[in-house]
Order: structure tokens, then sequence, then C-alpha cells
């Protein structure tokens, strides 16, 4: 039995402007455990060929199979684009299953099967498991309520079977890497083919505003040295030289993480990485910077969210600004990129809170200023938190952290976005930043950051026309809970 996997064509500046198209790793883990299960799939990556629906559904057509899957890791935004692509196949092939999973379906499986008739099943949390058996049962004709994990529609009823218990053993499960046609479609940072991998699951973190913890149930990890030999397979194989690694919150378990950079070190592979993790866990780590740089780290986003120490305490961030900036401080001594993941939005801003926060961005001196505006996905404590607050962007294409979607007291969207572009370019043009990054000795090192700052430049402007003639606020925001 045929499935094919589409990843929709949903478009952000941030991927056609800034880093590039990157392989859709949640449907070639799916994948991968569709093929091990005996079953035929594909991939057509919709995303990067920037394909419209038409040529999506001429695709189904030729490839014929009785089932699509979809899914995008920016699940929220990326939903139109979900719905539009099974649309598009139900057209075509009125016969197609169609599937959809990810994180935002999960906690919408209802209210989409409700009203879009284009979905037949929702597949809620981990793909892997749940895919293989709900092909089992359709290639069997079995009864779907059998499958845990899943939503579908019975003689115009919703069924919503029991939620499926996380995977325990990762290892079992391998990403399906041999669905990917063209390894220079996937490209990161100007280091040339790119790939993402994922060494754990979950966080035992709390923040109010993020939902992956829920999501993921439980924090597990995979065998570090088994993902080591896999990151230097792929560059021996499919020549990659750049890796995103997909954790919430690698650092978890300081034996496993330091584990795999030790790995990855032994196996001295020219390859760099891209990770997510917690300036609390870099301090802790403090004697072990050496092992983060020669594992090949390279740029490290942290979440740092907010300077304002109260502001912290009431996300739950369980950090401090000292050591937010004690961690930039020890990732730049190593030659490591700290990139600071800034939101607005998390409290009511002034002028005068974007001018602290600027003075105090500064003084962490970070490489990279990630500035985001607060998303209240509503499976989070921070959307239950803020139901009182107005929703000033009702287009859900457009709750992607890159552009505002809550009304704030004192500021209004234009001002709010001109701080922010402000903000990023205050931080940005520091002399002290640029001397050390664009006119470093290094001159591969210095290539790579000119091409950052190319790209991010590219962004800034793009963001700023995006905004000047098609984003569009609504005159009288709704009540968030309304
Ligand atoms: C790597 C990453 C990126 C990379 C690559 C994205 C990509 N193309 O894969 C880059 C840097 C490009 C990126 C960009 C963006 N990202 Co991003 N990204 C991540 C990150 C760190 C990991 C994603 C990942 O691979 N997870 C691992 C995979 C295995 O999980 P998964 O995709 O959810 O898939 C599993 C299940 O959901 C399910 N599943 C998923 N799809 C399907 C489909 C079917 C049919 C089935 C059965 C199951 C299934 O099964 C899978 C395996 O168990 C997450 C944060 C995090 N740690 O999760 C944020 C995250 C996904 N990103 C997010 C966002 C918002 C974005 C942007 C929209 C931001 C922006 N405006 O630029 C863009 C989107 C650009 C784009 N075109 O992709 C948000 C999404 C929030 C939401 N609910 O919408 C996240 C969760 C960050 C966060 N903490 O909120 N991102
Ligand atoms: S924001 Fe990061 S640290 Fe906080 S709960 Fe989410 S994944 Fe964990």
């Amino acid at each position: 039995m045929r499935t094919l996997l589409i990843n929709p064509p949903y478009q952000t500046i941030t991927s056609n402007w800034g880093v590039g198209h990157q392989v859709p790793l949640g449907l070639l883990m799916v994948g991968g455990a569709l093929r091990d299960a005996g079953f035929e799939a594909g991939l057509l990556d919709a995303e990067a060929g920037r394909l419209r629906p038409g040529r999506i559904a001429a695709e189904v057509a030729r490839r014929g199979p009785a089932v699509v899957m979809t899914g995008h890791a920016g699940s929220t935004p990326a939903h139109p684009a979900c719905v539009a692509t099974l649309r598009a196949v139900k057209r075509a092939r009125p016969e197609t299953v169609c599937v959809y999973g990810g994180v935002f379906p999960t906690y919408h499986d209802e209210a989409i099967l409700a009203h879009e008739s284009a979905v037949d099943v929702v597949v809620r949390g981990e793909g892997e498991a749940t895919a293989a058996e709900l092909m089992r049962a359709l290639r069997d004709g079995a009864d779907l309520s059998g499958v845990p994990g899943i939503t579908f529609r019975r003689d115009g009823a919703i069924v919503r079977t029991p939620d499926r218990p996380a995977i325990g053993d990762l290892d079992a499960y391998r990403t399906g890497w041999e669905l990917i046609e063209d390894w220079d479609t996937y490209r990161c940072f100007g280091r040339g083919r790119a790939a993402i991998v994922q060494l754990s699951r979950g966080c035992p973190h709390r923040c109010t505003y993020c939902g992956q913890h829920a999501f993921w149930k439980r924090w597990r990890h995979r065998d570090p040295v088994a993902l080591a030999d896999e990151v230097r397979w792929l560059h021996d194989e499919h020549g990659v030289r750049f890796v995103t690694l997909a954790d919430e919150n690698p650092t978890t378990r300081p034996a496993v993480w330091l584990s795999f950079l030790e790995a990855m070190a032994r196996h001295d592979v020219d390859v760099e990485f891209f990770a997510t993790i917690r300036a609390t866990d870099i301090v802790r780590d403090a004697d072990a910077m050496d092992t983060y740089r020669r594992a090949g780290l390279r740029y490290v986003l942290m979440g740092i969210d907010t300077t304002d120490p109260e502001l912290i305490e009431r996300i739950r961030k369980r950090s401090t600004p000292v050591e937010d900036r004690t961690a930039c401080g020890l990732l730049r001594r190593q030659g490591i990129h700290p990139i600071i993941g800034h939101i607005v939005g998390l409290g009511e801003d002034t002028w005068a809170d974007m001018r602290r926060a600027r003075r105090a961005l500064a003084a962490y001196d970070g490489d990279y200023l990630n500035a985001m505006y607060a998303t209240p996905h509503s499976w989070t404590a921070f959307a239950r938190e803020q139901g009182d607050r107005g929703v000033v962007q009702v287009d859900q294409r457009r709750w992607d952290y890159r552009h505002q979607v809550l009304a704030e007291r004192h500021l209004r969207p234009w001002q709010l976005f001109l701080a922010v572009k402000w903000l990023e370019l205050a931080f940005h043009l520091r002399p002290r930043r640029l001397r050390r990054l664009l006119f470093s000795p290094d001159r591969r090192r210095r290539r790579e950051a000119w091409w950052t700052a190319r790209h991010t430049a590219a962004v800034w402007v793009a963001e700023i026309v995006e905004f000047a003639f098609r984003v569009r606020f609504a005159r009288r925001p709704r009540r968030l809970a309304g």
C-alpha cells in the first residue's frame, strides 16, 4: 500500500530569504517507520519546491498513492497550507485517504475534522508508531478505533481513540533519509548541505508560553554515540556539513549530552551544529566549553526571552539575567555564536521597556538576535493566562513568532513593529560585534559571517516590505478567550 508524504508549500521570509529550506524531519521520521513496517512511502517537498496546489494535485494523480500524509514543524502558521494541500489531493483523487499530523492538529483534532472534509484522519502526538499501525488497519480494512492516538470520522461522528503512550525506545525508529531526492535542496548558514537530527524529545521545564514539553509528554533520549555515528554517516555519504539539533532541551542529562559531544569530537568530521540550549545549562557546563567547540557546536540559540527579572519569574523561565549574560560570554570565548531569543509581548511593552531591553541585550553581547512576538498557542498556560488580551492578528499564517498577534496597551502595531526593527538594527550594528564577526582573522569564519549578515539583512528588509504592503491588523481586536 503506497503512501505519499507531502511537506506542504508553507513559505516564510525566514526560510526564503534567511536560513533556507530545511529537511522535513518529522515526515522523514514517519517515513522511516512506514518503510520499516513494509509500506512503500515517497516524499514530495512542496515547501522547498514552492509547489502550488495544482502541481501537488498533478503529482498525486501521477504517483497514485492510496494514502497521503501531511504535517509541518511550524504547525500553527502552516495549518492553512496543510489544509490547502489536502483539499487539492481530494479534488484530484477523492478516494485518497488524507492523514494529517503534528503539534497543531494534535490539539485541534476535533475542530479540524468537524470543519474540513478533506481531512480523513488526524494523528495525535508522535507519528512513528501510530502511522504504521494506521496503515496496517487501512490495508487490512480493520476498524480504525483500534488504533490509539488518532481522531477520525465514522458515520458522520467524530471518533477519538485513546492517547498513545510516548515512545519508550527512540532508537527503535530511524529517520527515512533515503526519502530525500536531492540533498542540494537543503543548505544552511553558507556551509552547504544541511540536515536536522534529534538526540532527545521533551523538556523538564515549564515555561508558560511553550507547549513543546507537553506535546512530547516526557524527556527521552536516543543513544548519543549512535547519533554521532549517524551524523558522521550523513557527512560521509551525503556531504552534510551543517546539522541542526531539533531537541527542545538536549542538555537535560549532562552525561548523555556530553557523551554525544565527545563522540562527535572523536569523529572529527567537518560538520558544524546549531542547537537550542538553555543559558543555565551552558553555565552548568562551563568546564566543558572546550568539548562544545571540538564537537562542532557553532550556533547556540538561547531562549533568553526577556531581560526583565520579574517577567523571567512570571513566565517560569527559571533563569536569571546574570546567568544569561554569563552564558553568552562562555560561548563567545570558544568562538561559538550566541543567538539571543528575545520575545516581545509577554507583558505590556512600552518604549522605555524597549530601550531598556536594547541596553541589556547589548551588555549580554550575543552575536545574533532573534526577536519574536509572543504567540498564544491554545494549548499553553500563557494562552490561558492572557485570555482577556485582544488579538490583533486573525490570519493564522501569521501566528509564527515573526508577526504581532496580541494587542498591546501602550503601543500600536506599527509602533511595536518599528520598535522591534530598531532593536534588531541597534543590536546587529554594534561596532564591537561587527569587528568581531565580519573582520575575524579566520578567512572561513569571515566568509560565513558575511553570508549570515547578508541573509539577516535580507530578512530585515523583506519583513519591512511585507509589513508595509501585506500585513493587516484587526481594527477591533477580539478577546483571545472569546
Ligand atoms: C528545526 C526547527 C526549525 C528549522 C527547520 C524547520 C523544518 N523545516 O523542519 C528552521 C530553523 C528552518 C525552522 C523554522 C521555523 N520554525 Co521551527 N523549529 C524547529 C525545531 C527546533 C525542531 C523541529 C523538528 O524537527 N522537530 C522534531 C520532529 C521529529 O518533530 P515534529 O515535526 O513535530 O514531528 C513529529 C510529530 O509532530 C508527528 N508529526 C509531524 N508531522 C506529521 C505528519 C503526519 C502525517 C504524522 C502521522 C505525524 C506527524 O510525528 C513526528 C515524529 O514523531 C522546533 C522546536 C522543537 N524543539 O520542536 C521549532 C518549531 C517547530 N518551529 C516553530 C516555528 C514557529 C518556526 C517558524 C514558523 C518561525 C518563523 N516564522 O520563521 C519557521 C518555519 C519555517 C519553515 N518553513 O519550516 C515552532 C512551531 C510552533 C507551532 N506550534 O506552530 C517550534 C515548535 C518552536 C517552538 N518552540 O515553538 N524551525
Ligand atoms: S521554552 Fe525551552 S526550556 Fe522552556 S519549556 Fe519550552 S523547550 Fe523547555
